[in-house]
């Protein structure tokens, strides 16, 4: 019997003590001296391009995710044929939080990737500063209402480049002349699944969004 309740408890246990290092408190949020920047910064791109993905590889919070299971309903309108193993939709958007200096706090939205449910970009969109449109250069097109939507509402973008395992290799160049991206707008080469490769075009948007600010 004690083994059995020692069954249970041991991982709800291990479970808070992960939970707690996970949401280590940051220098911001025991000083009261601090004010830390807070801004907000969309993940956009589309179907299946790693979103969700991102936001989990960086978030320091445990990401609010919501998942769907895709059924055969989905068949014929998800094409899933890129990314075999997906069994799951984001259906509302990712939410994620990180630290990137003392001061620099970025709350990541990813947008969920179905046409269907675009009509939720707008709101997304209100108050960010900035936003990463995913690639995947094996369908490229697929980024092409991301940049559309971000060009005509102005806000500032990168284009990040997730290279999936068995993709052909592509450099930035090549992505930026094959999507008519604009000379100014950086892209970047980027493992989603990667929280120092995620981090470093946070950094890359952050900077780009900064250079945009009028004077
Ligand atoms: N090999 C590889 N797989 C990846 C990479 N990024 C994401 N994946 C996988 O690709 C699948 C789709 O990733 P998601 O993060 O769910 O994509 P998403 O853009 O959020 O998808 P939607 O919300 O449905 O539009 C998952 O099975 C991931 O594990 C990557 O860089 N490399
Ligand atoms: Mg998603």
């Amino acid at each position: 019997m004690a083994f059995a309740v020692s069954d249970v408890v041991n991982p709800t246990v291990s479970d808070a003590v992960e939970a707690a290092e996970e949401e280590d408190l940051r220098p911001w949020q025991t000083d009261r001296n601090r004010a830390p920047v807070a801004t907000k910064i969309l993940v956009a791109g589309g179907f299946g391009v790693g979103k969700t993905t991102m936001v989990a590889a960086v978030s320091e919070i445990k990401p609010l995710e919501t998942e769907a299971l895709m059924t055969e309903a989905s068949v014929g309108t998800d094409d899933i044929t890129a990314t075999p193993g997906k069994t799951t939709t984001t259906v509302a958007m990712d939410f994620g939080r990180i630290t990137l200096d003392d001061d620099l706090v970025l709350y990541l939205f990813g947008t969920p990737g179905q046409q269907r449910f675009w009509f939720m970009w707008d709101d997304l969109a209100r108050g960010a500063v900035g936003a990463v449109v995913l690639a995947d250069t094996r369908r490229l097109k697929d980024c092409w209402p991301a940049l559309d939507y971000f060009e005509s509402c102005g806000l500032p973008y990168v284009v990040a480049v997730n290279h999936f395992d068995g993709s052909e290799r592509f450099e930035p160049e090549d992505v930026r002349e094959a999507l008519s991206i604009p000379p100014a707008v950086p892209v970047m080469i980027m493992d989603a699944r990667s929280r120092i490769s995620v981090i470093e075009t946070l950094l890359g948007l952050v900077g780009h969004a900064l250079e945009a600010l009028p004077e």
